[in-house]
């Protein structure tokens, strides 16, 4: 059974706030857990009010479906449980948003830019020991985590799935925020994605009453043209580089898992 663990051990994302225990076995809500004392964290900057963020109290919102310009829907299905949408997979030790803006699902989209790493002479290279061609990926580094991770990003009130893909990649891996007209030298590429995966995220912000679900996608560059590309980091990006994948990489909540089913489906080295 999927469970998570980011989300429920150790400090809420990047705070000092401590998550109550939340034992292993207990991690489920169908568990009776009767001294269960989970803290409530709602950050300021989301009290506040952004554009982003949902009223405070959620009792007029639509939930497990399409409300107004918010997708609620889940890739899980959810309860609502004393007016709160309740984290499908379990407990994690806080209560209220923490700092994610949506009560229920917050919905992200993952791009996974791949090509293979090459010599000089533009030969794949293999692994020495597994012997298979090493896949490399975009990775950006998140300043607010300092945390490698996939370039993804929160969807955007009425975007489609392809649109999130294409400009988080470009707010944060070309810096299309000051450089616009980057995005056309990844246009091709974004033509053909392969879906890696959609659900829930094991994220560092998820509480028991909003979570990230994502939905991450391959661009595979098989020719090696996306090697060209000018990378440039943008947005909450503080790097960005062409990263080897192999079973060593520490990465932001799930994003190993994504880049590990990327590997395998090339039959690239792990
Ligand atoms: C993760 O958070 C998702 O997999 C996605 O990569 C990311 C979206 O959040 P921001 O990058 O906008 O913080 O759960
Ligand atoms: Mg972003
Ligand atoms: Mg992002």
């Amino acid at each position: 059974k999927r469970t998570h663990f980011k989300a429920c051990t150790g400090n809420y994302a990047n705070t000092n706030i401590r998550r109550a225990d939340v034992p292993n076995d207990k991690i489920s809500f169908t568990t009776p857990f009767s001294t269960y004392q989970p803290i409530d964290f709602t950050a300021d900057f989301v009290k506040s009010g952004p554009v982003w963020a949902d009223p405070a109290d959620p009792s007029e919102l639509k939930f497990n479906t399409i409300d107004g310009s918010t997708d609620r829907t889940s890739f899980l299905g959810y309860i609502i449980e004393n007016g709160f949408p309740q984290n499908p997979i379990g407990r994690t030790g806080v209560i209220g948003r923490g700092n994610l803006g949506k009560w229920g699902p917050n919905h992200a989209a993952d791009p996974i830019l791949t090509s293979w790493k090459r010599d000089e002479r533009g030969e794949k290279i293999y692994h020495k020991i597994s012997k298979r061609p090493i896949l490399r990926f975009v990775a950006i580094f998140r300043k607010k985590d300092s945390e490698w991770a996939i370039p993804g990003g929160m969807c955007d009130p009425g975007e489609n799935i392809s649109q999130t893909l294409k400009r988080e990649f470009a707010e944060e891996a070309l810096n299309s925020n000051d450089f616009p007209e980057r995005q056309e030298s990844v246009e091709n590429i974004f033509k053909k994605g392969i879906k890696i995966y959609q659900g829930y995220v094991d994220d560092p912000r998820n509480t028991d009453n909003a979570w990230m679900e994502t939905q991450a996608y391959n661009f595979h560059d098989e020719i090696g043209k996306l090697d060209f590309v000018k990378l440039e980091a943008g947005d909450d990006a503080g790097a960005v580089k062409w990263t080897d994948m192999s079973s060593d990489l520490a990465l932001y909540a799930s994003h190993k898992d994504f880049i590990e089913k990327v590997a395998k489906l090339h039959d690239a080295h792990w």
